[in-house]
């Protein structure tokens, strides 16, 4: 994945620092970013030892990246690295806050996914249109960000979907769904748990009381308002 970020990044001519956050994980990815980073000055690698899991990673990446651009993308190849130029255009040239990389817009698929699976990743996508109707694919875990939007503004990272709790609470103004085809992995497990679905129905409670009884932003009112304009 590193290999072809870095492809990708050169022939569109962008400059780019690739973060690899890791969980302590058993299965060398330390090692072996350790070793390409001798041929590569533009990769940094994050290991982390505490509160384990993809969103808290996702944060910690965001908040160690050195650009204001900030790119989130599996490493199993599910998501398409040669999408990341069209993600960039929509922040750099076209000043998009936010682009996700929607299974569930024209063009958008899932790929070998049982049908068990499909059901529960699009039950979670229409849940997440009831606070953030304007955009399709909330859960997304391939989306950029501008991190000004981030600015004064705590998450709190938890389970699978880092760019909801960004979507629900942050300063977004602009938001665009750009579609991919999501493949899923050809080797390994995937991480998803029934504890990683408790933890959404969390978040889910956690950015209504955000929004609606701490009165900490008013994103809801905002997603709602783009998705009546439209
Ligand atoms: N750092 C870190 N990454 C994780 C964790 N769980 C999942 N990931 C990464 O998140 C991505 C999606 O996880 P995966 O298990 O493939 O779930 P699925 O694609 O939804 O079935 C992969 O790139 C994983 O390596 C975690 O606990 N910590
Ligand atoms: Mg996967």
């Amino acid at each position: 994945m590193i290999q072809a970020i870095e492809t990708v990044c050169r022939q569109a001519h962008i400059h780019e620092e690739i973060v690899v956050v890791d969980d302590s994980s058993a299965d060398r990815t330390v090692d072996v970013v350790k070793d390409i980073q001798n041929s590569m000055d533009n990769l940094s690698l994050i290991v982390r030892t505490r509160n384990p899991g993809l969103s808290p990673s996702l944060y910690e990446g965001i908040q160690n990246a050195k650009a204001p651009l900030v790119q989130c993308i599996d490493c199993d190849f599910s998501h398409p690295p040669e999408k990341i130029p069209v993600f960039y255009q929509h922040l750099h040239n076209q000043g998009y806050d936010m682009v996700i990389g929607s299974r569930y817009i024209d063009g958008g698929e899932v790929r070998n996914w049982s049908f068990y699976r499909e059901l529960l990743s699009f039950g979670a996508a229409l849940l997440g249109r009831v606070l953030i109707p304007n955009v399709k694919d909330s859960g997304s875990g391939f989306f950029a960000v501008n991190t000004r939007i981030l600015d004064g503004v705590t998450l709190t990272p938890r389970g699978f979907r880092m760019g909801f709790e960004i979507l629900g609470k942050s300063n977004w103004t602009r938001v665009k769904e750009i579609s991919i085809v999501f493949k899923d992995r050809e080797s390994g497990e995937s991480k998803l748990r029934w504890r990683i679905v408790l933890q959404y129905l969390i978040q889910w409670v956690s950015i209504l009381e955000y929004n609606l009884i701490k009165k900490e932003c008013n994103s809801i009112a905002r997603a709602w308002k783009h998705f009546l304009r439209n």
